[in-house]
């Protein structure tokens, strides 16, 4: 996909695992499509042989994504989120008022450290088409809570997105609105309907969906 590495300057490298498994690569490359800056995005297949060679080249965290600057190396997205939101003040990646952002910085640090159980049962596939056919009660404690967040702030912002504009906080659940879309889970909420909705309308999660579908790979499950 051509936009986000249009630039002959890239300002930053992003590396990232498999479009289709990779739900911390999604998060930190929606900041970076969102941040607005050129960049230029390095690949790396998942649970390969090489998997963790490739991955050394450019970290020893073990760990991907990782945004490379010349000799700056920033791992792990909630880090990459905050440094692009350094990078690019004008693309408002978290919202202008101080009570509202520490609001979406508590829902993205909670997504960042918590839904283990939703993460683990629910691995995120963008090319499964099979609902869910069991659910522990951990996972559906998980979506309850995950639920009663998005109600709270849309009630409040009335949307498009959690906090009114899309930002951080949103390109952290993009990840978890493709899982519950991927596994079937039935959602009533009219505004959570439309709020994932919008998350899967928006250009850059359209790119990422786009790209996910022509990439060969094995199936995976990464939390
Ligand atoms: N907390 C980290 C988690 C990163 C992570 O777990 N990445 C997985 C891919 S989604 C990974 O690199 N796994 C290494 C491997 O599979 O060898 C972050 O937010 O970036």
């Amino acid at each position: 996909m051509a936009y986000h590495v249009h630039s002959d300057k890239p300002y930053f490298d992003l590396v990232i695992g498999d479009k289709t498994y990779s739900s911390w690569s999604m998060r930190a490359w929606l900041v970076a499509v969102q941040s607005g800056l050129p960049f230029k995005e390095i690949n790396i297949k998942l649970d390969e042989k090489n998997t963790a060679a490739q991955i050394a080249k450019h970290t020893d965290s073990g760990k991907i994504p990782v945004l490379k600057q010349g000799k700056r190396v920033i791992w792990d997205s909630l880090a990459i989120a905050e440094y692009l939101n350094e990078l690019s003040p004008e693309a408002k990646l978290w919202p202008e008022d101080a009570g509202t952002r520490a609001l979406a910085r508590s829902y993205a640090a909670e997504m960042h450290s918590g839904f283990q159980s939703l993460r683990s049962e629910l691995s995120m596939d963008l090319k499964r088409t099979q609902p869910i056919r069991h659910m522990t009660e951990a996972t559906a404690r998980d979506i309850e809570r995950l639920l009663k967040m998005w109600k709270d702030a849309l009630k409040v912002s009335e949307g498009p997105f959690l906090f009114g504009d899309f930002c951080i906080a949103d390109a952290f659940f993009a990840p978890v609105v493709m899982r519950l879309h991927h596994y079937g889970i039935k959602i009533n909420d009219r505004m959570v309907k439309q709020y994932m909705k919008n998350i899967q309308d928006h250009h850059g999660v359209q790119f990422w969906v786009e790209d996910a579908k022509t990439e060969k790979s094995k199936p995976i499950q990464f939390k």
